[in-house]
This record gives structure tokens, sequence and C-alpha cells, in this order.
């Protein structure tokens, strides 16, 4: 048993595996919920077999009962459905936008002084509605990302230059998607820049490879798609805010003038502590790079719009 709490919502691919490494990494007792309920409730027992081998004393439940999140003092959401052949990008931020506003409601019902960090795809989109429908502080409530579309570009300069993925520095920011904005300027490999070991063509290469990070792995997997770095990049997030290591991440959070954007959600750098998004960190950024963030938060707004023409904000 821990005295800190996290509540997993969605007990897919994604879900079940943050509970799991919440648990290993030691950082909270852990609530899975999914409308599945025999899914939550089968995945929260499994975790709970673990804990023998795996050394860990942590209190794992699962089921569709919201009452159970209760105390919980940060809220990871996961839940919502994958695009279905047929199914327009419309059609999906509809359906989720729907399935967030539900959960957002629940939240606030049982866990009103949480920290919300959402997965949920479109994620800047599902993000901003679930900072709207909450009508909590614009620093509980926060996207994942950019930690992990950088923790892909970090793996592909490593394997490519064959040095340790933890000795390459890289921030992708903007929305998460086609429009990520890697910042090629900030990335280093043992604190050199990175243009002093590949030429322009290479990085671009990899760049590449990284907007195409999650269609990459989708294509192999046949079904579902990455899970094992998304849930990492959650935990370590999550791990700032609940050990208030005021790291900066890249982070989904609310822009209010920073960076010349206004009332929208986009990756940017921020220092995550105990209060969430302690501070949004303005890195200077080429023209080049400034245009890319604004053509990337210009994506989100229409998705914005969408879903407020739709009645759904
Ligand atoms: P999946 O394995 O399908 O899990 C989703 C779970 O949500 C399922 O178990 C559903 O039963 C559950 N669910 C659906 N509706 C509800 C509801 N109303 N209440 C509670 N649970 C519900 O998907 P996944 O885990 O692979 O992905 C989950 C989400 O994360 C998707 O939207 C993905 O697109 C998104 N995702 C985002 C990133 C980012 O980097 C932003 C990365 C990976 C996945």
């Amino acid at each position: 048993m821990s005295d800190i709490k996290v509540a997993v919502i969605g007990a897919g691919q994604v879900g079940g595996t943050c509970a799991q490494r919440i648990l290993e990494r030691r950082l909270a007792d852990v609530a899975l919920i999914d409308i599945a309920e025999g899914l939550a409730r089968g995945k929260a027992l499994d975790l709970s077999q673990a804990a023998a081998t795996e050394g860990y004393d942590l209190k794992i439940e699962g089921g569709s009962d919201y009452s159970l999140i209760k105390g919980s003092e940060a809220v990871i959401v996961t839940a919502g459905l994958t695009r279905k052949p047929g199914m327009t990008r419309e059609d999906l931020l509809s359906q989720n936008a729907k399935i967030v506003k539900g959960i957002i409601d629940s939240i606030k019902k049982y866990c009103p002084e949480a920290i919300i960090i959402m997965v949920t795809n479109p994620l800047d989109i599902m993000t901003y509605l679930a900072y709207k429908v909450s009508g909590f502080e614009k620093e509980r409530v926060f996207g994942m990302a950019g930690v992990l579309d950088s923790a892909r570009f970090r793996f592909f300069i490593a394997e490519r230059l064959k040095v340790p993925p933890a000795e390459v520095e890289a921030f992708v920011l903007g929305g998460h998607g086609d429009s990520m904005v890697p910042l090629v300027g900030h990335t280093k490999v043992k604190g050199r820049p990175i243009d002093e070991f590949l030429s322009d063509y290479e990085i671009d290469s990899l760049v590449k490879r990284t907007r195409d990070g999650g269609a990459e792995i989708v294509s192999l997997l046949k079904t579902g798609s990455a899970f094992y770095a998304p849930s990492s990049a959650v935990c370590e997030m999550l791990e700032s805010v609940l050990k208030d290591k005021n790291e900066v991440l890249p982070v989904s959070a609310y822009l209010e003038r920073q960076y010349g954007l206004e009332d929208v959600y986009c990756g940017v750098p921020a220092r995550l502590g105990s209060d969430g998004v302690e501070e949004v960190v303005e890195f200077d950024l080429s023209a080049d790079e400034l245009a890319a963030l604004h053509r990337s938060a210009k994506q989100v707004r229409e998705g914005i719009d969408y879903l407020k023409k739709s009645h759904l904000i």
C-alpha cells in the first residue's frame, strides 16, 4: 500500500501497461477503470499476482465503477476508440470527445483535486476538451505526446550513431501527429550539436522516420498501435509530478500567449512538478521552427473549432 494513488482510465494496451509501469517503478497504488469491467478487473488481478515476484507492495484495483478512483492524486486518461476502416477523422473526434466528456465528469465527481494527464487521441484536442469540461486550473490538465515523439527521435539518432539513447537530447514540439516540430537546433549528442555528427540529409531522414514513428509500428503490429514507449513516456511525466522533480519535458500545455499562441493546447517545453505544469518554458526558436509550431497549432485549433461547432465543447 502507498499513500499515493493514481487512476488509469482505459485498461487497454496503453492503460494496462501504464498501470504495470507505475507499479514496477513503485510510484503509487493504482485504480484501473474500463468500460469493459472484466478487462480492468482481470488486468488488476493479474498485476496483483506479479507483486510477489516483482517485489512491489502496492494496491491495484480494477473495474468499471468510478468510485474506485476516489482519492487519486493524478488521473491518466487513455480510454477511447481507435480509427476503424470507414471512420473519418471527424467521426473519431466526435466519438472520443463524448467518451472523454463522460470520464471528466466522473473525475470531477470523485477526485476534483487531481491532476489529469491526457493520452487519448487526437491528443491536443482531447486535452483542450478535458480542460474546458473539467473547469480545473490549466496547470492541472496537460497531455502526453512530445515525450514519446522525442524518445523516438532520440532512439533513431542513437541507433544511427551507435550511442546510448540517454546521451541524446532532443525536443519534439507541436501538436501530436504529422505536424510535430522536432527542434533540430536543440538536438545534442553527448552535449554537442547534432549537425557535428550528421548531414542535413541524414537528420531530415531521421525527422521523417520520427514523424511516421506511430504509423511504422501500426503497420508492423497489424492490430492496435504502440503502447510500450507511450506508457513509458506517461510515467516519465507522472514521476516528475509525483516526486516534484520539476523536469522540463515536452508537454501538451495550455498556451496563453507563449510562443505567440493563445487558447490552444500544443506541445511545448514545460516544467512538471507537484502542481502540474509549473511553467511553460520559452526556448529560442528559429523563424522556421516558430512558423512550424504555429502551423501545427492551427491544425489543433481546427479540431477544437469542429468540436465547438458540434456543440461538444
Ligand atoms: P485500446 O487498447 O483500444 O484501449 C482503449 C480502452 O479504452 C479499451 O480497453 C476500451 O474498452 C476503453 N474504453 C472505451 N470507451 C471507454 C469509456 N467510455 N470508459 C472507459 N474505458 C473506455 O487502445 P490503446 O490503449 O492502444 O490507446 C488508447 C488511446 O491512447 C487511443 O486514443 C490512442 O490513440 C491513444 N494513444 C496516444 C498516444 C500519444 O502519443 C498521444 C500514444 C499511444 C496511444
